[in-house]
């Protein structure tokens, strides 16, 4: 029986992860993927077919925008047919927000979409790049009965796989720089791969790869904080074109009583802007109405962002104000679980 080994497209985008330092200068520069397996002839031991594909000027994440996440969608799109899976390399800075659009992006995925990335460039002699590379690899790579085992957006970092709306860069130094802390790993990498099934997301059966990129940036984030100003909150919310916010507020979802804040809210809710409470706890999750203090939310028809990551938020956001939403509906969709991004 002819065995066909799975091909995977590898998707370079920029990050510390593609960087070498030039070995006269000790500055870093971006690597030519072109020539990975040099690099790396630990490729040529796995047991797939590995393509490269750049992105014309690799870019620190920090500069990252919805039109390099359609730039992704799109090699994605195009590849799609050709290749069993993929492997994003993007830097960790902002990988957390390129993933979570990403996987509103590509709705029926049934291939597997790994973001990963690194701390410190793959050149470097304590480098977390290649691990975080070939196990990334062979999860993408990964198959039962000829179908891949992963069918979702996810996130490979220091011998963990997330599911990538769900996670949050936590550590800035650490290479465990990212957690999920409302949802259970997918899979951890240890002596064995051991792949958390029950955890995977399960696409529907035959439909086909839709791909969106449609993203409305007319968006505002608002972390709460004690003394916070009338006046700084109502210039955010007289921002022209708003259509949504996203508000950071305490704990299970809570807020100040003031009658002069919740006016506020209302009355933006009332101009046709969408408001979306988040905690700015990392773990937990959003219950309007348990407290006093977030039950006039609820009655103003503030939307409850439940347990989702503030990157997701601000994707999916963006996502469902792309996608021209009825503003009746926009609520409910928005409370609605997409992508397994929220409970
Ligand atoms: N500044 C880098 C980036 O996000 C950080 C990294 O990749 N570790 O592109």
């Amino acid at each position: 029986m002819p065995t066909t080994k799975p091909n995977i497209l590898l998707v370079y985008t920029g990050g510390t992860i593609g960087m070498i330092k030039d070995s006269k200068t000790g500055a870093l520069r971006a690597f030519d993927f072109k020539n990975l397996s040099n690099k790396i002839p630990e490729l040529n031991l796995l047991d797939c077919e590995i393509e490269a594909i750049s992105f014309d000027e690799p870019i620190d994440s920090s500069n990252m925008n919805p039109e390099y996440w359609s730039q992704i969608a799109t090699i994605i799109e195009e590849n799609y047919s050709q290749f069993d899976g993929f492997v994003v390399l993007h830097g960790s800075d902002t990988m957390s927000y390129t993933a979570s659009a990403l996987s509103f992006m590509l709705e029926n995925l049934s291939k597997p979409v790994i973001f990963t990335g690194s701390q410190l460039p793959i050149g470097d002699l304590r480098t977390d790049a290649k691990e975080n590379l070939i196990t990334s690899i062979q999860i993408a790579a990964l198959q039962k009965n000829n179908k891949p085992v992963i069918q979702e957006v996810g996130l490979y970092f220091e011998y963990k796989l997330y599911r990538a709306n769900r996670t949050t860069k936590i550590n800035a130094e650490h290479f465990e720089a990212f957690a999920s802390l409302n949802y259970p790993d997918l899979a951890e990498s240890g002596v064995h791969l051991k792949v958390n099934k029950e955890h995977l997301l399960k696409p529907k059966k035959a439909a086909k790869l839709k791909v969106f990129k449609n993203f409305n940036e007319n968006i505002g984030l608002v972390k709460l904080f004690p003394g916070i100003s009338k006046a700084l909150l109502e210039s955010i919310f007289s921002t022209p074109n708003l259509k949504g916010v996203i508000l950071e507020t305490y704990g299970a979802g809570n807020c100040s009583t003031e009658n002069w804040f919740i006016e506020l809210l209302e009355n933006t809710i009332k101009k046709g802007v969408h408001i979306i409470n988040i905690t700015q706890c990392s773990g937990g999750s959003v219950a309007m109405g348990q407290y006093e203090t977030s039950e006039k939310l609820k009655k103003i028809g503030v939307i409850s962002g439940k347990d989702i990551t503030t990157e997701a938020a601000i994707c999916k956001l963006m996502y469902l104000l792309g996608q021209k939403i009825m503003p009746k509906t926009f609520k409910i969709t928005f409370e609605t679980p997409l992508r397994g991004e929220m409970a």
